[in-house]
């Protein structure tokens, strides 16, 4: 069949990626938390509840479920905030010439993100009816490296896993495409992944051609 691009969202397709690292910094800043760029790489990808877990691995105060919720929130309502200045000036370079570029060949697209806020940050930046599909944090049970948010977009596209090509900034990204059956394609952070198929610093220095391998 024909192939099928899906793409990450957060540090694909826009900065949102800047805006959950300083949400976390805010929140981990007033809880006396350590927190730092190192630990927020292993954050892309991977969901809230579970990115509260890596930033609390070392702490020696022990936080209650219904305390960790409450970091979660804290967190996340920061970080709504930062989404109320997101316009489409923070799609990442290259982005929409390959966006256009696909639609143009009639190449099936869609988004697979962890995110719960994909339908905000995609009406912020104005591509909520681009897609032909989106899978996110909302609908699937298990975050990446769990295959499940690309499943779910390649079923809704009605595309096999193997003619499927993921775009993905974030190991666990990288690792749930390859074990869901598809080609994985790294960018940004992502380049420093040994496991993807193929790797570019930005979607700038990515060609359709490359991209449908
Ligand atoms: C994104 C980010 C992660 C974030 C996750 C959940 O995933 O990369 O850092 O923790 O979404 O986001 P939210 O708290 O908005 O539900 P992706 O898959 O878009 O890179
Ligand atoms: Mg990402």
């Amino acid at each position: 069949s024909k192939k099928a691009i899906i793409f990450d969202l957060d540090g694909v397709i826009v900065t949102t990626d800047q805006y959950h690292y300083k949400a976390w910094k805010k929140m981990a800043d007033e809880k006396k938390i350590n927190f730092d760029k190192t630990i927020n790489e292993r954050l892309r990808g991977v969901s809230r509840m579970e990115s509260l877990e890596i930033i609390l691995e070392k702490s020696e105060k022990k936080y209650s479920n219904l305390e960790k919720v409450e970091l979660a929130e804290r967190k996340n309502n920061y970080y709504k905030e930062f989404l109320q200045c997101v316009t489409p000036k923070d799609i990442l370079p290259g982005v929409l010439k390959i966006l256009h570029g696909l639609k143009e060949k009639g190449i099936k697209i869609a988004v697979g993100s962890s995110s719960k806020n994909t339908p905000i940050i995609l009406e912020r930046i104005g591509l909520e009816r681009f897609f032909d599909a989106v899978a996110d944090g909302n609908s699937i049970k298990n975050s990446k490296p769990d295959p499940e948010v690309f499943l779910l977009a390649a079923k809704m596209l009605g595309t096999k896993p193997e003619d499927c090509v993921v775009v993905e900034d974030a190991e666990a990204g990288v690792e749930a495409a390859l074990s869901g059956g598809m080609k994985a394609v790294g960018v940004g952070s992502a380049t420093n992944c040994s496991k993807a198929d193929y790797k570019a610093s930005s979607m700038e220095f990515i060609s359709i051609d490359e991209l449908l391998m």
